[in-house]
Parts: structure tokens; C-alpha cells; sequence
């Protein structure tokens, strides 16, 4: 039986990598494409037009999300998808999400190349705002696919900017006028998502593929300090409701509460703003944000479920308002599909190793639909969310030739 990873083309999938970096590039060797803006919409067309050079249908759905098919001989068969993000953090890198996309554009590329039949479509995704740091929450696209959340209760999200989601959704859309319309969810029949690693396990371990075991939980908050603007030279400090004396004192109690010897927590303040922001008024109002992860699912919604009345407990005087973003529970991958993942880079001598997810996916919430799985590949010293990620074209195509593999048997049925 012909192997699809057998056309895998390693210098094809690095330059649509080089060509997509383009969009949004920062100058210092990162990238600035969040989620929607013109730059996204400009790299989803140059993925469009390399689709239409092929002949594949395009597809978009009500959230933005872009699938690009290629069909199979039961065009009712339910489709195998795989694929990612093209938006990214605003000083990111040019592989988080990206290699998901291309590296599942290029099985298709493969199997056109290898002229290789298989039973079931095969569909390679554009998830919309994964990241989620311009409009909160992320995952957007694949909440919505899943049938998790409907796009309507994102429409009239606010950017830092002031941009509206339903707006820049609306000219994204616009910038793939040739996809065709599809309205919600469809049945599918595996989901494989490639990814790098964004940690340094699979590099110091000497290992080209992770055959990733699951996503632990991950959550996000908007915390709103509320006290009062006052002079910074006449109010006495025993008279304040200063609001960033008062975070101050809600995020040093968490990291208390959150101190773990085994080092298991990720805890993270990214965003942190005090108003009105003078120098000589003292804060009477302060807005920053929580994410906080865990493996365990009981560790995890316990202090989910407890960190509004924690938060509160900690303000001091002023007043204190928790709005929970996003909360998804620890997941596990399929088996069948690990199992999968594991021999073909066998068979393909390609090393591997079994490996959790740190970072969250859009395959976490595929989970609940159908049979799901990743497939990591190694980044350089593990850094990600930064300007200097890199990756090396090799590893990003013997990733693609296990994805090659695994979707083509999964679609063979
Ligand atoms: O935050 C995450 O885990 C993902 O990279 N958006
Ligand atoms: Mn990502
Ligand atoms: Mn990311």
C-alpha cells in the first residue's frame, strides 16, 4: 500500500512557512498576526490561493474557521480533519498554530502528488482566534464547531483596541470571497492536530515526534479592582482604596496559595492595567488577568470554582469583580489514535516518546466529537510565545510524514 509520507515535500512545507511569516512579520524574526486582523485575513488568502492552484474546495464556517477539502470516493463518508491556527501571540513566532495548518495542507499536497485514494474527505483547518489574547476567549472557532458555544455570544467582544469581533469576522470573511458557506458543525471521523512542542522535553530527549497523551486543564480570568482615584501627595495610606495596593495583594496570595514544590502549577499574570495611569493619582481602579492550568481535574476546578471568593478575600477595601473567561477541563486523546501516532514513527524510524500537552489546543475540544490526537515536533530550547521561536525544517517534515500516515489510514476506514 502506497505511504502518503512518501511525497511529503520538506522544502514545499518551509517555504509556505516563510511565505505565511510574511503576514504580520515583526522585523525582529517574530510575528504580529492576531487573531482577525488584516494580517490573518491576508495569510489565510495565500493559503486560499495555494488550495485553488490544487483544485481543493474551500470552505468557510460562521466562526471564520477555513477548511480546505479534498475528497474522498464517498463524498457522505464523514471527514478527517486536521489542522490548527494562523493567528498569533502580538511578539509570536512563525510555527504555534502555523505548522498545524501548513503541515496538514501538505498531506494534502502529498496525497495529490501520490495520487492516492482514500474512502473518507479529508479537511485541513483554520481554526479562528485560538490564541485569544486580542479577543478573550481563545479557541474561538473550534468552540463554536464543536457546538460547545455559539458565535453569537462572541460577536460583541471588545479588542484592547476597540475593534469588534463581528466587524473584523466580517472582513476576514471577506478576504476568501471564493469559500464556499457552511453553517455549524459536521460529523468527523478523527482529528489529528500537528504542533510544536513550545517546551523543551522532546529536544533534550533527543526525539524527533510526541505522541501526545492529552491537554491538562487551562483557564482564564479577568479580574477588575474597583477603589478610588485619589492624590498621591495629600491622602494618607490608612485612608486609601488604593486598587493596585489591593491586587497587589490578591496575586501575592495566590502565588502563596499556589505554591507547589513539585512545580505541577502554571500561573501566569500577562496582562496588568492601572487607571487613570498618572504617576501622582493613586489607582482607583485596576483590570488584569488569570491563567492558571493544572493536570488534575480536581486540583484544577477546585480552585476554578474558588477563585472569585478567593480573589475577594483578598481585596482589601476596595471591591473586586472575577469574570471567568474560560475554563476547559484536563483531556485525554484517544488510544486508538496515540497508538497510531506511535507506530507509524516507528515504522518510519522516526524517534518518539509519549507526552502531555502544557500548552492548550483547539484538539481539546475535537475530543468530545470524534477519535483526536497530536502529534508534537521539537522547538528550539522550547521557546515559544516569543519572538525567537524557531524550528527546524526536518523535525516540521517528519511530523508531516507521521500525520501523512496516520490521516490516510484513518481515512482509508
Ligand atoms: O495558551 C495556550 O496554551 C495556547 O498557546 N493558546
Ligand atoms: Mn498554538
Ligand atoms: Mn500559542
Amino acid at each position: 500500500m502506497t505511504r502518503a509520507s512518501t511525497f511529503i515535500d520538506q522544502q514545499r512545507l518551509w517555504d509556505h512557512h516563510m511565505a505565511i511569516a510574511r503576514f504580520g512579520a515583526t522585523g525582529n524574526g517574530g510575528v504580529n498576526r492576531q487573531a482577525l486582523t488584516p494580517e490573518d485575513g491576508q495569510a489565510r488568502a495565500a493559503l486560499a490561493g495555494w488550495a485553488g492552484e490544487r483544485g481543493f474546495r474551500l470552505i468557510a464556517d460562521e466562526a471564520g474557521n477555513l477548511f480546505v477539502r479534498r475528497e474522498g470516493t464517498d463524498p457522505d463518508a464523514p471527514a478527517i480533519l486536521s489542522g490548527s491556527h494562523l493567528d498569533t501571540q502580538p511578539a509570536g513566532g512563525n510555527f504555534d498554530g502555523i505548522y498545524g495548518v501548513l503541515s496538514a495542507f501538505e498531506v494534502l499536497e502529498a496525497l495529490e502528488d501520490g495520487g492516492i485514494e482514500h474512502r473518507h474527505p479529508i479537511e485541513a483547518v483554520v481554526w479562528t482566534n485560538e490564541e485569544g489574547c486580542r479577543f478573550a476567549p481563545g479557541c474561538t472557532g473550534s468552540l463554536v464547531f464543536s457546538g460547545k458555544h455559539q458565535i453569537e455570544e462572541f460577536l460583541d467582544f471588545t479588542a484592547p483596541d476597540g475593534a469588534v469581533l463581528r466587524d473584523e469576522l466580517e472582513r476576514t470573511l471577506a478576504a476568501t470571497p471564493g469559500a464556499e458557506r457552511r453553517q455549524g458543525g459536521i460529523p468527523v471521523a478523527g482529528y489529528i492536530e500537528t504542533h510544536i512542542e513550545q517546551g523543551p522535553r522532546l529536544e533534550s530527549a533527543g526525539l524527533t515526534v510526541g505522541a501526545v497523551t492529552g491537554i491538562q486543564g487551562g483557564s482564564s480570568f479577568a479580574v477588575t479592582v474597583t477603589g478610588i482615584d485619589g492624590h498621591a501627595g495629600t491622602v494618607p495610606l490608612q485612608a486609601r482604596r488604593d486598587a493596585f495596593r489591593s491586587a497587589h495583594g490578591i496575586i501575592d496570595a495566590l502565588y502563596r496559595d499556589l505554591a507547589d514544590p513539585s512545580d505541577t502549577v502554571r500561573f501566569t499574570v500577562g496582562r496588568f492595567e492601572a487607571h487613570p495611569g498618572s504617576p501622582n493619582t493613586i489607582p482607583g481602579k485596576v483590570i488584569f488577568t488569570i491563567d492558571f492550568r493544572h493536570p488534575d481535574q480536581a486540583f484544577f476546578r477546585a480552585k476554578v470554582n474558588g477563585m472569585a471568593a478567593f480573589c475577594a478575600a483578598h481585596a482589601g477595601p476596595c471591591e473586586v469583580v472575577v469574570q471567568e473567561r474560560h475554563a476547559g477541563d484536563p483531556a485525554d486523546f484517544d488510544e486508538t489514535v496515540v497508538a497510531r501516532i506511535e507506530r507509524i514513527a516507528g515504522e518510519l524510524e522516526i524517534p518518539a516518546m509519549r507526552m502531555p500537552s502544557g500548552a492548550d489546543h483547539d484538539a481539546k475540544y475535537m475530543v468530545p466529537l470524534c477519535p483526536t490526537g497530536m502529534i508534537f515536533v521539537p522547538c528550539l530550547s522550547g521557546i515559544s510565545h516569543n519572538e525567537d521561536e524557531r524550528a527546524d525544517a526536518q523535525d516540521l517534515a517528519a511530523g508531516a510524514r507521521v500525520l501523512a500516515d496516520a490521516l490516510l489510514e484513518m481515512a482509508r476506514g
